[in-house]
C-alpha cells in the first residue's frame, strides 16, 4: 500500500521515529517554524502532522499544508493548536489523554513531598558534609494537611485520589460540583478554594479560557506558607504576582511548568522556597511510549477512514 506523507514536528525518541518511518512517508522538522522552508511538493502531499511542540500552530501554518486532514498532538494539552482555525479548514485534532494521568499525578505528589520535607536541601546537606556539624532543621508534616485541587479533570482527580492516602482533606474548584467521594468540599470560586488550603494544586487545561486563572487576587487569598503546585501550564498562573509573593516569603511553590519554557524567569532560580522541575510530568519511558503509540494510533485510524480514538474536535 502506498505510504502516506506525514510530517513529524518536534524531537522524537528513536522508538517513535522508527515506527513512524516504517508506516508513513515521513518528513521530520525540529520546529514548526521550519515548515515554510520544506519543499512545497512535500507540503502538498502531507495529510497528517504528528505534533510535539508548544509552539503556536495557527492558521498561517495550516495554510502551508493544503491537504492536511489531521493534527495528532503528542500530549493531553493541545493549547498550542488553534482549534477554531483547524475546524474552519476541516482539519481534525487528536491528543493523548489518560495514558499520562498516573505519571503527572505522581510528579505532583513527588514535588509536594519534596517541598514539604525539604528533600533537595536534605540531599545537599548530606553531600556537602554538613551533617556532622549538627542536625538538619525540622520541617513540616505532610500527611493530614488541606489540599485544594484547581480543576478536577482526569489528572486533578488522580492527584486527589493519591492525596486521600495521605489523610488529606480534599477541596476542589471546577466549573460545577462533581460526583466525588463524601467529604470532599466544592468551592464555587478560585479565591474561595485558595483561602481554605495549605496546598493549591493547579490541574487546569491550558488555553485562553484559563489564562491567568490563578490571578494576583487568588494568590493573595492563599494563607501564609501555603504552597502553589503547578503541573498544568505556565499560562494558568499570573507569574509576576507569583514571583512577588514568593520573593516576599509569603507562600512557597512547586512548579513543573512555566511561562516561556525552557527560558524561565531567572527570578525563580534564587528562591529557596520553590521546587523547580523541567516540565517532566509525563516524562517516563513507559508513558512517553504510550503517548507515542496513541498519537500513531490516531494517525492510523485517520488514514484508514476509521473513527479517531481520542479526538478533541
Ligand atoms: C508532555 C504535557 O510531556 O501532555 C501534556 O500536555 O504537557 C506533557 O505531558 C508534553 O506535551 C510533551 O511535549
Amino acid at each position: 500500500m502506498e505510504r502516506k506523507r506525514v510530517i513529524a514536528v518536534g524531537s522524537y525518541p528513536d522508538w517513535d521515529s522508527e515506527a513512524m518511518s516504517r508506516d508513513y512517508a515521513l518528513a521530520t522538522i525540529a520546529r514548526l517554524a521550519d515548515l515554510a522552508s520544506l519543499d512545497p511538493a512535500l507540503r502538498n502531499e502531507a495529510v497528517a502532522v504528528a505534533y510535539k511542540s508548544g509552539a503556536s500552530f495557527g492558521a498561517a501554518e495550516m495554510d502551508l499544508l493544503p491537504n492536511l486532514g489531521l493534527i495528532s498532538n503528542f500530549g493531553v494539552g493541545y493549547d498550542a493548536i488553534n482549534i477554531e482555525a483547524a475546524r474552519d479548514r476541516g482539519i481534525r485534532v487528536t491528543n493523548t489523554p489518560d495514558v499520562l494521568n498516573d505519571d503527572v499525578a505522581d510528579t505532583a505528589l513527588a514535588m509536594m513531598l519534596a517541598h514539604c520535607r525539604c528533600i533537595p536541601a536534605g540531599d545537599r546537606f548530606v553531600r556537602e558534609g554538613r551533617w556532622p556539624g549538627g542536625d538538619f532543621p525540622l520541617n513540616r508534616k505532610f500527611s493530614g494537611g488541606r489540599a485544594g485541587i484547581m480543576g478536577l479533570g482526569r489528572i486533578g482527580r488522580s492527584i486527589a485520589d493519591r492525596l486521600v492516602a495521605f489523610g488529606m482533606e480534599i477541596h476542589y474548584h471546577a466549573r460545577s460540583a462533581k460526583d466525588v467521594p463524601a467529604g470532599w468540599t466544592f468551592h464555587a470560586t478560585p479565591e474561595g478554594l485558595a483561602a481554605e488550603v495549605d496546598w493549591l494544586v493547579v490541574a487546569l487545561v491550558g488555553g485562553a479560557a484559563t489564562q491567568d486563572y490563578i490571578s494576583a487576587e487568588v494568590i493573595a487569598c492563599m494563607p501564609q506558607d501555603a504552597v502553589l503546585v503547578n503541573i498544568s501550564r505556565g499560562s494558568t498562573v499570573d507569574e509576576a504576582a507569583l514571583l512577588d509573593a514568593l520573593e516576599a516569603g509569603r507562600i512557597g511553590a512547586a512548579l513543573d511548568v512555566f511561562r516561556n519554557e525552557p527560558d524561565i524567569d531567572p527570578r525563580f532560580l534564587t528562591l529557596p522556597n520553590v521546587i523547580l522541575q523541567p516540565h517532566q510530568g509525563s516524562g517516563t519511558v513507559e508513558t512517553r511510549r504510550a503517548m507515542g503509540e496513541l498519537q500513531r494510533a490516531n494517525i492510523a485510524a485517520y488514514l484508514r477512514g476509521e473513527p479517531l480514538l481520542t479526538p478533541v474536535t
